[in-house]
This record gives C-alpha cells, sequence and structure tokens, in this order.
C-alpha cells in the first residue's frame, strides 16, 4: 500500500527526467507507471508524513455536490484551491491592488512581495466569504470535476450525470466494463481554471467487493498524488457504501508523475522514515447515498502519522 507510493517517489528520483513545465518550477518526470492499493488493508493515508484528511474530504463531497465554485472550501477552511480562483480575479479588470503577474514563483522567490501577495490573497478570501456577487463572479474555477461528474452539458442541451448514472449501473449491472465517469471534456477545457488531471476513472465489480481505476494525466507526486490516493479510496468507500458492497482495490494509473525541483529535499525526508500502520475511515451508518453524505459523516481513526512536511505549491 503506502510503499507503493514510496517507491514511485524513489523511482522518479532516481530515474526521472529532468524538464521545464507550464509552472516555470521544473520538475523530474516519468511517463506511464501504475500503483495498486488494497483498501481491505486500512485506509490509504499516509503516515509518513501527515495527510490532512479533513481537507480531503472536503474537496471530494464539493465534487460530488456538483460545485465548482471555491466559496464551498473556503467554508470548510479549505484553502488548495484559492490560487486557481485568485488567479482569475487579478488577471481581471475588476483588479485594482499592486500587480501579481507570476505570483506563485514571486511569492517564493521574494519575502517583500510574498507579503503584499498573502494581502491580497486574504482579501480574496474575504471577499469570496462575504460578497455573493463577487463570489459568483471569481469563485468558479470553470467547468472542472463538479461539473463534469455531475452536469456534463450534451450537445443536445442536456446534462449528463454521469456520477449518479455510474452508482445505477453498479447496481442494476454490476458486470459491465462501461462503469466510467470522465472529467475530460475537450470542448470545456478552454474555459477551465486547469484541465482536469484525473481524467478518467473506472469501476470494476468482483465477488462482492468494488474495485476503482483513476488514468491521472498528470500527478504532482509530493503534494497532490497523496491527496489523490485518499480522495479516489475514499469515494470507492462511498460508492461501495450506497451500493451494499464491499471494498476491493484502488489503481492508480499515470500519465505524467512528477516531482518539483523544490520538493527534493522534502521528499528524501520523507523516504527517510518508517511506515505506520494504516487507519481506518468510519461513515456514518444512518446515511446510505453519497449525495446525502457531510463531512460529519466521515471520520478516521488509528492514524498517528509522521508530522507534515511542508512544501510550496506549483501554480
Ligand atoms: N497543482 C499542483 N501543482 N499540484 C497539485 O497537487 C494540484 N492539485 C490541485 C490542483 N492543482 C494542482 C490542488 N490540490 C495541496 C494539496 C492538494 C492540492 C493543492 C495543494 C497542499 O498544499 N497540501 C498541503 C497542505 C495544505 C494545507 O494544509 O492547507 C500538504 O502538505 O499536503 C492536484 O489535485
Amino acid at each position: 500500500n503506502e510503499e507503493a507510493y514510496l517507491k514511485l517517489s524513489e523511482y522518479t528520483l532516481n530515474h526521472g527526467q529532468d524538464r521545464h513545465d507550464r509552472t516555470g518550477v521544473g520538475t523530474r518526470s516519468i511517463f506511464g507507471y501504475q500503483m495498486r492499493f488494497n483498501l481491505q488493508d486500512g485506509f490509504p493515508l499516509l503516515t509518513t508524513k501527515k495527510v490532512p484528511f479533513k481537507l480531503i474530504a472536503s474537496e471530494l463531497l464539493w465534487f460530488i455536490k456538483g460545485d465548482t465554485n471555491i466559496r464551498y472550501l473556503l467554508q470548510h477552511n479549505n484553502n488548495i484551491w484559492n490560487e486557481w480562483a485568485f488567479k482569475n480575479w487579478v488577471e481581471s479588470d475588476a483588479y485594482t491592488g499592486p500587480n501579481m503577474d507570476d505570483f506563485g514563483v514571486r511569492a517564493q522567490q521574494d519575502e517583500e512581495f510574498n507579503k503584499i501577495y498573502q494581502e491580497q490573497m486574504q482579501l480574496f478570501k474575504q471577499y469570496i466569504l462575504e460578497d455573493d456577487d463577487f463570489a459568483e463572479r471569481f469563485g468558479h474555477l470553470g467547468e472542472v470535476y463538479g461539473k463534469q461528474w455531475r452536469n456534463w452539458q450534451s450537445s443536445q442541451g442536456e446534462t449528463i450525470d454521469q456520477l449518479k448514472q455510474v452508482i445505477h449501473d453498479i447496481k442494476t449491472n454490476p458486470n459491465s466494463r462501461r462503469l466510467i465517469v470522465s472529467a475530460w471534456n475537450p470542448e470545456d477545457i478552454p474555459s477551465m481554471a486547469l484541465p482536469p488531471c484525473h481524467t478518467l476513472f473506472q469501476f470494476y465489480v468482483e465477488d462482492g467487493r468494488l474495485s476503482c481505476q483513476l488514468y491521472q494525466r498528470s500527478g504532482d507526486i509530493f503534494l497532490g498524488v497523496p491527496f489523490n490516493i485518499a480522495s479516489y479510496a475514499l469515494l470507492t468507500h462511498l460508492v461501495a457504501h450506497e451500493c451494499g458492497l464491499e471494498v476491493g482495490e484502488f489503481i492508480q494509473t499515470f500519465g505524467d508523475a512528477h516531482i518539483y525541483h523544490n520538493h527534493f529535499t522534502q521528499v528524501r525526508t520523507q523516504l527517510e522514515r518508517d511506515m505506520l500502520a494504516l487507519p481506518t475511515l468510519q461513515i456514518n451508518q444512518d446515511k446510505q447515498s453519497i449525495f446525502d453524505i457531510e463531512l460529519e459523516d466521515l471520520s478516521i481513526s488509528g492514524y498517528e502519522p509522521h508530522p507534515s512536511i511542508k512544501a510550496p505549491v506549483a501554480v
């Protein structure tokens, strides 16, 4: 389980190619890789560093609701998508503050600028939370996961609820080879803050166990991937719970998996640590449907990881 993740980190560090990337930070990258997590062995929340389960759960519930506005995330103290919405604001006519060009890279290199950036980000969060019009205008990330999972726009002007449909199909036709949800909508790519990294996932039912495989076109190994593993493991648990199935495996298949150049020291620190016992997930048994589950209905127990390791996120 966790070992598969540590092997990916180690392999990429030792055998990856250094490349330039869109964010300007630079990565070491490999192409084509697969990890398997047996969900019967425990919930795959990494123990070699602390991974914040509540942030993962609130992000997933946000997708499941079909929401694409960061306001819900901010209401749950979840800041992981702020930079992408912030970018829309500072690049718009409505923004009159100090110049924020290339803020992601500059905030890391220039302490003076970082202060100014933090101030603007604080303001941005406050406006999103307190001003409905502002949130409507700048809180949306475009047609991202929530939109494609729940409200895919068809050429006939209808919307397709892929998630509801796939759950229905798992219940009625578990042997189907078409249990797929796609977030990759070529028509919508230009309007997205960030084209979906989790391109497509497929379910598989065997012996009363539900497995899930994700095809991920791009993975930030140190920051994003630990979130992604836990997020899809949680999704698999929630869908299994609704369908009256046990959980099987989560399989994560990558296109470009990479470590950012400013994460190398952190990765090495993590690789020196010993793995600990995996936690277990509890879901409120009074709720059956994935669409009724709220943050309070989910908890993790037996999680005593090594301390968290801070790292800057590339925008
Ligand atoms: N962009 C990049 N460069 N990496 C990503 O992982 C990523 N995501 C989402 C969209 N774009 C991305 C955002 N997901 C963190 C975790 C997940 C994110 C973004 C940021 C992060 O900073 N995690 C910290 C803790 C954060 C906190 O406590 O607030 C950590 O230590 O894990 C891929 O989904």
